[in-house]
């Protein structure tokens, strides 16, 4: 059977026509499936050359030299350190654009979905003759470390060989394991093509791309773009599949960091973290004291125990505003002239250097995003283009992070102790609180997560937007039944991981900021000892949060601050008009969801209760003093 509609001919004699030395890399793995799928893409795309990478030192060299070469990369002052550009209107993943296909295509709440057969009739007729003239690469990916129950399996076929040497940094290689384990595996297929170019090398027909998802095929195609969220199948394509697989089998695929945070005598306890964009994720994630990954994790039950990997071995963060001061240790891996990176949609100025917003120095003349750049230069409108984009990245390897977890390639994952949520919310959430118990935190914190807009997003600034787990934009099903998944989950589990909300952005009367950037490791100081039972709690109707003399020991112990009284009533009030008002959009949310579990609707009802009736008791705003009971 052919994937895309169409007919299935022999893949012996359409492989037949590339070189035998590629042909036979490929037939190196025993697996029939794997030759068709190849087979029929390539019948379909008509590349005029095939490369099957085999993740020798030899062949990620050359990975590297044709996306030089093709100018897909551009060289910098340092060896190791390449620019790439996205072009201008290819910046950022396009929500619009990228569906799930759907037999029949039945709607999901929330979820941007399309009839399976129309999508992949559609991507079957842009992917045809889309490479002639180009080279197809084919590549094996591990999606988890090597020999471990959590594994996925990938293959990336693509003309464009920096969607593959991103990979080659973010991704292990699989090609040895496939090799192995020939028919036996099961994979991921992501089929990228770049599509027409313009004379810059940025995508001509940007209006023809297209994300397709196919989780039924367990297959993601993209066409018309090359902003890695579009093209890297193994990042955020490979997560909605494995969304999809989790729910049917009962474990997790997050998009969440997973950290470990030390406690008293050298224990070590492992948290993961969802957050939206700009919510303090990455800088969370870098503040910890050991890094097992900032971006996705897969959870799974094992003797009782959630434990988690990281798919990745790589970051693809944003680069804006990283510096010195904020970001000491980002910084130094950006700036070593050993470490392998590709920047992209930063400024390359005339004598190779690479600049971003946040670099010491001012930016000079040279290359950007939207093409020649100097200072000063302004847009079709009159606005100045800024020297590097809002949504410039790098793409580096964990393994230079001087925080890296020893864990990081363990088959087992680490044991995860607290699931932490977090959004960007002025008025209601205070900075850090525990859920009663895991079904409360699953509803409360992780369900109800929003994100106010910043300035940099059209909209009206401060306006929330509902990002349940920050995982919305890569929920193959509904937010009501990725929460039932998780509760679901637990009942497996024989110790079951804390939960806990955090919010850097409330602010005070005054409506400034009352949390400064560091005071982030005081709360995951807090979240650790209480994970152990070492320290008490003050009961809220929203939850538990810290007591003000463990707080005030924590600010001086981690960070040499006074913690006065005053700003702990202001940070940890209950601000019962917020929390409702928060509570009720969610809630309006999820009754509109149909397959919502019960349990959730139940449980954010019965919070709304509880706030209501302290405030009959005591009015708007309640201080945590007056709810400390010991
Ligand atoms: C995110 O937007 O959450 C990212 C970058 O991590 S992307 O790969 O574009 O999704
Ligand atoms: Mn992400």
């Amino acid at each position: 059977m052919s994937r895309l509609a169409g007919r299935s001919p022999d893949p012996l004699e359409i492989l037949a026509r590339y070189p035998r030395e590629q042909v036979e890399r490929l037939l190196r793995i025993p697996n029939e499936r794997l030759h068709r799928d190849v087979a029929e893409i390539a019948e379909l795309a008509k590349p005029s050359s095939l490369f099957v990478h085999t993740g020798s030192p030899e062949d990620r060299e050359y990975v590297r030299r044709r996306a030089l070469e093709r100018r897909e990369e551009l060289p910098s002052k340092h060896p190791k350190h390449t620019v790439h550009f996205d072009g201008p209107r290819d910046l950022a993943r396009d929500k619009a654009n990228t569906r799930i296909l759907v037999a029949g295509g039945r709607e999901v709440p929330l979820v941007n979905t399309l009839d399976r057969d129309a999508g992949l009739r559609e991507v079957a007729k842009l992917l045809e003759g889309v490479m002639e003239g180009r080279e197809m690469l084919v590549a094996f990916y591990l999606y988890g470390p090597l020999g471990s129950p959590f594994t996925l399996y990938g293959v990336q076929i693509t003309d464009s060989a920096y969607v593959v040497h991103s990979e080659d940094i973010l991704y292990r290689n699989g090609y040895s394991a496939f090799a192995e384990r020939g028919g036996g595996i099961e994979y991921m297929l992501f089929v990228h093509a770049t599509g027409a170019l313009d004379e810059n090398g940025w995508c001509r027909e940007v209006e023809k791309r297209r994300v397709y998802i196919d989780p039924e095929g367990n297959a993601t195609y993209s066409v018309n773009t090359q902003y890695a969220g579009n093209t890297v199948g193994l990042k955020k394509l490979a997560l909605r599949l494995a969304v999809y697989k989790g729910f049917r089998e009962g474990w997790l695929a997050e998009h969440m960091f997973i950290v470990g945070v030390k406690g008293p005598g050298g224990r070590i306890s492992y948290f993961t973290g969802a957050f939206p964009a700009g919510c303090g994720k990455t800088a969370t994630a870098m503040i910890a004291d050991t890094v097992v990954g900032d971006d996705l994790a897969l959870v799974r039950e094992l003797e009782g125990e959630a434990r988690a990997v990281n798919p990745e071995v790589g970051m693809f963060g944003i680069i804006d505003d990283v510096n010195p001061e904020d970001d000491p240790e980002i910084y130094r891996v950006l700036t070593d002239p050993e470490a392998e990176v590709i920047f992209s949609n930063v400024l390359l100025t005339e004598e190779g250097d690479v600049w971003w917003r946040g670099k010491p120095g001012e930016p000079r003349k040279g290359l950007n995003y939207a093409g020649p750049w100097w200072p000063g230069k302004l847009d079709e409108q009159g606005r100045e283009i800024p020297p590097s984009h809002p949504n410039a990245r790098f793409t580096v390897s964990v393994r230079h992070l001087a925080k890296l977890d020893p864990r990081i390639d363990d088959p087992l994952g680490v044991p995860v102790s607290a699931f932490v949520f977090g959004g960007r919310d002025s008025t209601a959430w205070p900075p850090v609180e525990e859920a009663f118990d895991w079904d409360h935190g699953i509803a409360t914190k992780g369900a109800a997560l929003e994100s106010e807009r910043t300035a940099a997003v059209l909209g009206k600034v401060g306006e929330v937007e509902f990002n349940p787990f920050a995982i919305l934009d890569f929920l193959p099903i509904s937010p009501g039944a990725f929460a039932e998944l998780h509760f679901r989950f637990a009942r497996r589990l024989r110790k079951v991981p804390k939960v806990f909300g955090v919010n850097y952005f409330l602010r005070g009367r005054d409506g400034k900021y009352l949390a400064e950037k560091r005071d982030k490791r005081v709360w995951l100081k807090w979240m650790e000892l209480r994970v152990h039972g070492d320290v008490d709690a003050v009961e809220t109707p929203t939850g538990r949060v810290p007591v003000y003399e463990d707080l005030r020991q924590l600010f001086d112990r981690e960070l040499g601050k006074e913690f006065s009284e005053r700003l702990y009533e202001e940070m940890f009030a209950v601000r019962i008009p917020q929390q409702l008002a928060k509570l009720e959009r969610v809630l309006a949310i999820y009754e509109r969801i149909p397959d919502s579990p019960p349990l959730l609707l139940e449980i954010l009802r019965e919070q709304g209760k509880r706030l209501k009736e302290l405030r009959a008791e005591r009015g708007d705003w309640v201080s945590p003093f007056a709810l400390d009971k010991r």
